[in-house]
């Protein structure tokens, strides 16, 4: 540990951790980064954190035989809401094994194919609210339509409900709860244990009546499908009704509330912040969106509603997402300990359950890999041949290995979708007076992007 750097002392260490970085913890992180090279640590409330970005340090800690995931930080302070669902389950709790084989299925080509046309019903209420501000010179607020549609999509697939999103002026109360515990559990993280109770005493009680939202949200989706049936298979289906293959256990009742609430928000957030980050992106280049637009143009014609088949072909649009993802991966972090004593790339010692803290957002910039202009937006980065050229585990936003995300195809295949669906529709007229500035809440989302929308004639 001693030879890995640290900020120099002469810094207000303690009163960063507490004060400045509360609301852009990743960002400061990033920050230290540049300064402090490709592993270093932090000390916060007298514990060490390493920090680790260079590319063959995170290929190394992708070694799924020396490494696994490690729940903490972040992660561990949303235990109280959802304990040993997917996300947050301890690598050795029998509910991740079992729950993760129960729903796996729920992500296969065929179950991404039913879902198509209700992702598809879900973007028409997005064009409806987009069209009417199109028609009125209006533009749309991008984070809070992305986040209505990702909410709608992932409740309508997975759980056959409906938040009426579209029909709101503000937010449905499940999203207002979702934020707000979301937002606890990332200032936990910057408050020692010891005074959190004192510091957030507030913040706690009002903690606790969301979770009592969720949940009483949730319970009400599971009511009305038990009286009502016609999942047709969907994950809500998978988690009431369906047994381990093998060992033909079930998932209980609190399990089913945790592995809901999960999904609805491991399900929504990210996906809404990688659509809003490629808007971002594309308004500010057009020759990347005439690019993208002509390949909708040529591949889907003007068929009124692409196929599930169509959506993967859209190669270019795919990589403007990767690209954007590149740069903000929208789950910025995750982390990972050692199973054993180990070396780091030959090089840091780690005991057995030490652990590492990826910053993914980091290694997508490292110029090693990506070259010295990393920070610009370059689609034709994700261009076959160009990834064959780069060594295995320099892009993570997903994660790694058996706890990576499950949801992968699912967020894909949504975002390229709806990508295709807006380019196809409207240009998009950027406000140039903008600025990128990045909100973190656990996930990272382009705050204030707003876009005027004109539009487009029918392709010929
Ligand atoms: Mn998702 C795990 C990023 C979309 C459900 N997700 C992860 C991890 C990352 C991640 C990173 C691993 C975290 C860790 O190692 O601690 N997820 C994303 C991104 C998007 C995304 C960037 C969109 C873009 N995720 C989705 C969608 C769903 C989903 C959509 C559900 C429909 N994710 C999960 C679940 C896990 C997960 C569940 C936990 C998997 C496990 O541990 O077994």
């Amino acid at each position: 540990l001693d030879r890995i750097p640290h900020p120099p002392h002469r810094l207000p260490l303690l009163g960063d951790v507490l004060g400045a970085s509360r609301s852009t913890p990743l960002q400061d992180s990033l920050r230290y980064a540049r300064q402090l090279g490709p592993v270093y640590r932090r000390r916060a409330f007298g514990k060490e954190f390493v920090f680790v970005w260079g590319a063959d340090l995170v290929a190394d800690l992708a070694d799924e035989a020396r490494f696994a995931k490690h729940v903490g930080l972040g992660i561990a302070n949303l235990r109280p809401v959802v304990g040993d669902a997917l996300f947050t389950a301890y690598n050795r709790e029998p509910n991740w094994q079992l729950a993760h084989d129960v729903l796996a299925p729920g992500f296969s080509r065929e179950a991404m194919a039913a879902y198509h046309p209700m992702m598809l019903d879900v973007a028409a209420r997005l064009t409806g609210h987009w069209d009417r501000a199109a028609a009125d010179g209006r533009a749309v607020d991008v984070p809070g339509d992305m986040t209505k549609l990702t909410l709608e999509t992932i409740a309508r697939t997975g759980f056959g409900y409906d938040f009426g999103s579209f029909e709101r002026s503000r937010p449905h109360p499940f999203v207002t709860a979702m934020v707000g515990t979301l937002t606890y559990a990332q200032r936990l993280n910057t408050v020692p244990a010891p005074a959190a109770g004192l510091l957030l005493r507030r913040a706690s009680r009002r903690n606790a009546a969301d979770i009592a939202f969720l949940n009483r949200t949730v319970d009400e989706i599971v009511r009305i499908r038990r009286r009502e049936g016609g999942g047709n298979g969907d994950l809500l289906d998978r988690m009431l009704e369906t047994a381990h293959p093998e060992t033909g256990e079930r998932l209980s009742m609190e399990n089913v509330r945790r592995q809901v609430i999960t999904f609805l928000v491991a399900g929504h957030e990210t996906t809404s912040g990688a659509l809003s980050f490629a808007l971002h992106y594309l308004s500010r280049h057009p020759e990347a969106a005439a690019r993208a637009r002509a390949e909708v143009d040529r591949v889907w014609g003007d068929t009124p509603s692409p196929g599930y088949e169509q959506v993967a072909k859209l190669r270019y649009v795919r990589r403007v997402l990767d690209e954007s993802l590149r740069l903000w991966p929208t789950a910025p972090a995750f982390a990972r300990e050692a199973r054993e004593d180990t070396l780091l790339a030959g090089d840091h010692p780690m005991r057995r359950g030490a652990w590492a803290l990826v910053l993914t957002a980091m290694l997508h910039r490292d110029p090693a890999v990506w070259g010295e202009d990393a920070e610009r937006f370059d689609p034709d980065r994700f261009e076959a041949g160009a990834v064959r050229s780069r060594p295995a585990h320099v892009f993570k936003p997903f994660g790694t290995g058996a706890r990576a995300c499950i949801g992968r195809q699912f967020a894909l295949h949504e975002a390229t979708l709806v990508l295709g669906l807006l380019l196809r529709r409207y240009e998009l007229l950027p406000d140039t007076a903008y600025r990128l500035k990045v909100t973190e809440r656990l996930t990272l989302m382009p705050e204030g992007l707003r876009l005027g929308l004109q539009r487009r004639t029918a392709p010929a």
